[in-house]
């Protein structure tokens, strides 16, 4: 077929060009790009010229624009992805936290830094870290512990294997997850002649491993031989596919179930066999039958601690637990019996297997005594007092429907929200794996450019919202409209709990117990209002609720200011949680703490 001659940069634009989906759309969406000398004439040059095919933006921040390529990408259920690019030093080291977050979530994000001259003629060009003893550090091999793949393109025919295994990485059920291909600023600008095979289209299957026999074999035994199992539903089974494989398997054996924060909305909340949430952020009738289960049937979960009440809640003696997961590593974790597969073909073959077998009832009376609970701490406050946040999640609730998805990452809204929300199908999306402030307004633009039918509500908390932001001015330049709801309680709401739980003074949470000269005073409507976003302060719950309706159907992001109460918890369900606190204190309330954290160990499961 011969050769085509180009740079490296327009090499790998042409490449990512023609990498598709079994949809027939190209995998990588777009690019996000903030040019500085490490990528603006290589990889800029190139991403002009296919920018009718291949479209770039314009972010205001590295790491929030991975935080909005990453929620995409999970919107898309790692069917399709984003691509980054940064100049090199602070550019790039500004997405080594994304990197992170996409690494434990388990996501695809194609992050393309800009790196030092790969002939170092400049040396130390601007930006360049200078390592005294390894001449082939840069700032970019920061990247390796947080992707799944690190190449350093430092000669154009390197792209002939390091993109393929790029998409492979991207592309892997068990495996995926951020990839980094740090360009040399030079290599980028260098000509090469590319053999013209290598640029015919590529469809990317993503593959479905089969359990293998035995294991299957004796995860049926397991079930049969179970009395009480639980399911606990994780983001696998989102990226599986496995919605509707999991539903039939639960209704045809009567097996309940609870769902992780990433496998929230797997199933709707009115499914009679779902008990909402596990462990910390459980719902009572969950950790209640979490704590009678003889068998726990894990399907795509990573056991973390939020799941297991830092496995104390699986207390029942001598039960087993069963592990459900495309990639060993989670499925044979504390000792797990491990069932090494994709789960909706699991699922399958372990219902065909089991035929009519049904377990008894579970407590369907606790179901509904929950579901009264948190109508309960739902209702608007009676007096003046602020709102709690459980009472504005009901009154996002109420005026949300089956086509909106509620998103979050940190603060007090993740916890309140698992436990609470009532979330349809698919109307959930809570970045819990690593909890980064700062994903919320990003990540919530990210998923209205997955699915621009839903009504996209960002809860966030005035510190998340404090800590990154700026991409409110991307996405009203974008055109791309969400809801956010800023729950002002004037400081780290949930750590200050978190510190008086354990025993600690309030000190340096709530903007008031922080070192101050002056008062906190944060406009957030003239900060808001200043990006182009539409915003409004409600006195109370009445006029969140009236302000929620009207922000669904408008054309730019509206931020919804809502002052709240630090103070109140969740109000309901959770579990204990291993947080240490510390041995030796002089305060009494610390040494109180630590004989409850004491007595909280003594439960702990170190081995299944
Ligand atoms: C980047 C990052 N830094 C620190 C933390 C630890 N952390 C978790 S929640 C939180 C406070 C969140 O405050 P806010 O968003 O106002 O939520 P609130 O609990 O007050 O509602 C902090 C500091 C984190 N999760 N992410
Ligand atoms: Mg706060």
């Amino acid at each position: 077929m011969g050769t085509i001659r180009l740079t490296a940069a327009q090499a790998m634009v042409k490449w990512l060009s023609v990498q598709m989906t079994e949809e027939g759309e190209r995998f990588i969406e777009g690019v996000w790009a903030i040019f500085g000398h490490g990528n603006v004439a290589g990889l800029g040059e190139a991403l002009h010229g296919v920018k009718d095919i291949l479209p770039t933006w314009r972010g205001h921040n590295e790491q929030t624009m991975a935080h909005a390529a990453i929620a995409y990408a999970k919107t898309m259920k790692r069917r399709r992805a984003m691509a980054v690019t940064t100049s090199i030093g602070p550019g790039a080291t500004n997405v080594v936290t994304a990197a992170a977050l996409a690494h434990v979530n388990r996501l695809p994000l194609l992050i393309i830094p800009g790196d030092v001259f790969a002939n170092r003629a400049p040396d130390p060009v601007l930006q360049q870290i200078e390592d005294f003893d390894d001449a082939t550090v840069s700032a970019n091999d920061c990247f390796r512990p947080v992707v799944r793949y690190f190449d350093r393109i430092s000669r154009p025919e390197h792209l002939l294997t390091a993109l393929p295994r790029a998409m492979r990485v991207m592309t892997d059920p068990a495996n995926c997850g951020p990839v980094c291909l740090a360009f040399c600023q030079d290599t980028q600008a260098e000509a090469y002649d590319y053999p013209v095979e290598f640029f015919v289209p590529k469809v990317w299957y993503i593959r479905r491993p089969e359990p293998d026999q035995r294991e299957l074999a004796e995860a049926v035994a397991a079930i049969r031989a179970s009395e009480r199992p639980l399911i606990v539903t994780g983001g696998g089974v989102i990226y599986s596919g496995a919605e509707a494989a999991l539903l039939d398997f639960a209704r045809r054996h009567n097996i309940p179930m609870v769902e992780t924060q990433a496998g929230k909305g797997a199933v709707d909340w009115e499914e009679k066999l779902h008990f909402g949430s596990p462990g910390v952020t459980g719902t009572g009738c969950g950790n209640q039958l979490a704590a009678e289960a003889d068998l726990v049937i894990g399907v795509g979960t990573r056991f973390q601690d939020f799941t297991t009440g830092s496995w104390t809640v699986f207390s029942r003696p001598g039960r087993k637990v069963l592990s459900i997961n495309i990639h060993g590593y989670d499925a044979g974790k504390r000792g797990a019996q491990a069932l090494v597969s994709d789960a909706k073909v699991a699922l399958e073959k372990i219902s065909a297997a089991l035929g009519d077998h049904r377990f008894a009832d579970p407590d369907f009376a606790a179901r509904e005594a929950w579901f009264a609970t948190t109508d309960g701490l739902f209702a608007a406050p009676k007096g003046n007092e602020l709102p709690t946040d459980a009472q504005v999640i009901g009154a996002v609730q109420r005026n949300t429907g089956k086509d909106s998805v509620v998103m979050c990452a940190a603060g007090t809204m993740p916890g309140a929200l698992h436990v609470l929300w009532r979330a349809a199908q698919g109307g959930y999306h809570m970045e819990y794996g690593f909890s980064c402030m700062g994903y919320e307004i990003a990540g919530a633009m990210g998923i209205k450019m997955a699915s621009p039918g839903k009504h996209v509500v960002c809860m966030v908390g005035d510190g998340s919202y404090m800590m990154a932001n700026s991409e409110l001015a991307t996405a009203v330049m974008m055109g791309i409209p969400f809801t956010v709801v800023l729950t002002d309680n004037r400081g780290y709401g949930c750590i200050n709990r978190l510190q008086r739980a354990t025993g600690g003074a309030g000190f340096n949470n709530l903007l008031d117990d922080s070192y101050h000269v002056n008062p906190a005073h944060i406009d957030f409507v003239a900060h808001a209002g200043s990006m182009g976003a539409q915003v409004v302060k409600v006195a109370g719950i009445a006029e969140l609720e009236a302000e929620m309706v009207k922000a669904k159907t408008a054309s730019l992001p509206t931020v919804i200011l809502i002052e709240t109460d630090p103070m109140p918890g969740t109000g309901a369900g959770g579990t204990w949680w291993d947080v240490a606190v510390p041995e030796v204190s002089d305060r009494a309330e610390v040494r109180a703490a630590r004989e409850g954290y004491e007595a909280g160990v003594k439960r702990q499961f170190l081995l299944n």
